[in-house]
């Protein structure tokens, strides 16, 4: 489980962002400044070309989300999400910085961190607004419900079955058929959960770092996963469990997985069936300690207010709020919870922020607000999933208007506080691209004490009016925050 493999350290050269496996020459474990890679790559070209990959890798997931829907619905890219190079040019883009990172190519860390801010902007576009557009018209805009969340949504009573991942193409045959079975308890987990939540109000059991502890109740009959954050241990979780682990992307297949695959609407009704059919017939190979021990459990689930978006959170009630002074300002708590960090600090330092700031949430950070009973729908507003931070976005552009002002000008920002995926890294500079200023903390994804730092910083600063905030601990970025009010 999580907890034990923990106990694994992170390399130590590595988390500072000074590990190169750019060739096999290497790694070049580069530890002080001077220092040089065996092909001669300085520190901050080393910096700089590992940033770029990862922002590559977290375009190229959200792009993929999109084409995937795409895929599945048979539809076009519409022409607003279709970049100056046309429709498909963003595929382009990740991988010119693939090649722009390899070794022996780029050599200056400054084009290589423009070219990071340029694909992190094709992420907004074509990862992030395409994947939220096409969910909403294919799958339904959320509405303002009240939801439940954490691992007590799941019942002994009942046949559960969760779905993980991100992909929402099976998630409405699947509601719709387990409307037909009063015995079946559909929950959600990540950020597939997150947008059952938003839109459909299905309860959302677990984040990320809760995934094989949703298995370890004993008493979940099927997983269906899709693609992204899927653990890799859990087809072996699977295994010491009665859980039957059923797969649907054709990308993301799993050893011992049963896979049912969703490439169109037929095959997602037909796959529905079957999934639910197989989690009940499963239902007699639960144990009956697990049963009991889940009885003794003494955690209620949680309830929250979900299901917002730009179009719900009376954005002329918060402008008027901002422009007398009742709040600072707007702040987006996105992304990950990353088990390595204090995550009760961040969620104690947001709860101090909501008392004069609005405060947006998505993915695993809104989940975690939720599990501490923060998401009141008053101060806190869970806006979906991961790929729906375009939503914040949309609520900020809106804003700017109502203000008569440039998104650079208001007092926005965007905190990613504790990231594990390079998907979080990508959605943090793409907020820095529309002129909000953001926050990442550790582990950094780009390492603060390093000359490539001081440029991305400058470049934000000056091509964009945005400014970054590179702080580890919930005490320093509170006070970094009030040192600019
Ligand atoms: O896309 S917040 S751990 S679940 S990457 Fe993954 Fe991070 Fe959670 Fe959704 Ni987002």
């Amino acid at each position: 489980m999580l907890k034990e493999r923990l106990k694994l350290h992170p390399c130590h050269t590595g988390s500072r962002g000074f590990c190169c496996k750019g060739c096999f020459m290497g790694p070049c474990r580069i530890t002080d400044e001077k220092q040089k890679g065996v092909c001669g790559a300085s520190r901050d070209l080393i910096a700089a070309r590992n940033l770029l990959r990862a922002v590559a890798a977290g375009t190229a997931a959200h792009c993929g989300h999109a084409q995937h829907i795409l895929d599945f619905t048979g539809g076009a890219i519409p022409i607003r999400h279709t970049p100056d190079g046309g429709a498909g040019s963003q595929f382009l883009e990740i991988s010119e910085a693939l090649h722009l990172s390899s070794m022996g190519v780029g050599g200056d860390p400054a084009e290589m961190l423009r070219r990071c801010l340029k694909l992190a902007a094709l992420d907004g576009l074509c990862g992030l607004s395409l994947a939220t557009a096409l969910e909403d018209k294919n799958f339904g805009k959320p509405e303002v419900k009240n939801g439940k969340l954490n691992l007590a949504c799941l019942k002994t009573g009942k046949v559960n079955i969760a779905v993980h991942g991100h992909e929402p193409m099976l998630v409405a045959a699947l509601a719709k058929e387990a409307t037909r079975h009063p015995d079946v308890n559909l929950v959600g987990v990540c950020c597939t959960g997150a947008s059952l939540l938003s839109t459909l109000g299905i309860p959302l059991a677990a984040a990320f770092t809760l995934q094989e502890d949703v298995i370890a109740t004993g008493i979940v009959e099927a997983m269906i996963v899709d693609s992204q954050c899927i653990m890799p241990s859990l087809p072996d979780l699977c295994e010491c469990f009665h859980t039957k682990l059923i797969t649907t992307s054709e990308l993301a297949r799993l050893p011992g997985a049963i896979h049912m695959p969703v490439r169109s609407r037929k095959e997602a009704a037909q796959t529905a069936r079957k999934a639910i059919e197989a989690a009940r017939r499963n239902r007699k190979n639960r144990s009956d300690q697990a049963e009991r021990e889940f009885k003794t459990r003494t955690e209620k689930p949680k309830n929250a207010v979900v299901g917002f978006c730009e179009d719900n959170i009376h954005l002329e009630r918060i402008a008027a709020m901002l422009k007398s002074g009742a709040i600072k300002g707007i702040i987006g708590a996105v992304g990950c919870v990353n088990p390595r960090v204090d995550a009760a600090g961040w969620i104690n330092a947001f709860r101090k922020l909501s008392a004069n700031h609005i405060i947006l949430t998505t993915g695993c950070m809104a989940f975690e607000l939720g599990r501490h009973g923060l998401l009141d729908g008053k101060r806190i507003f869970h806006m979906g999933s991961c790929v729906n931070n375009t939503r914040i976005a949309a609520a900020f552009r809106r804003l700017a208007d109502l203000s008569g002002r440039k998104i650079a000008e208001m007092s926005f920002l965007v905190s990613c506080p504790m990231p594990i995926t390079e998907k979080s890294i990508s959605i943090g500079l793409f907020f820095a691209t529309l002129g909000c200023d953001v926050h990442f903390g550790a582990p950094f994804p780009i390492n603060p004490h390093t000359g490539a730092a001081e440029i991305l910083v400058t470049m934000l600063k000056e091509e964009f009016s945005s400014a970054a905030i590179l702080e580890s601990s919930p005490g320093a970025f509170l006070r970094a925050l009030s040192s600019r009010d």
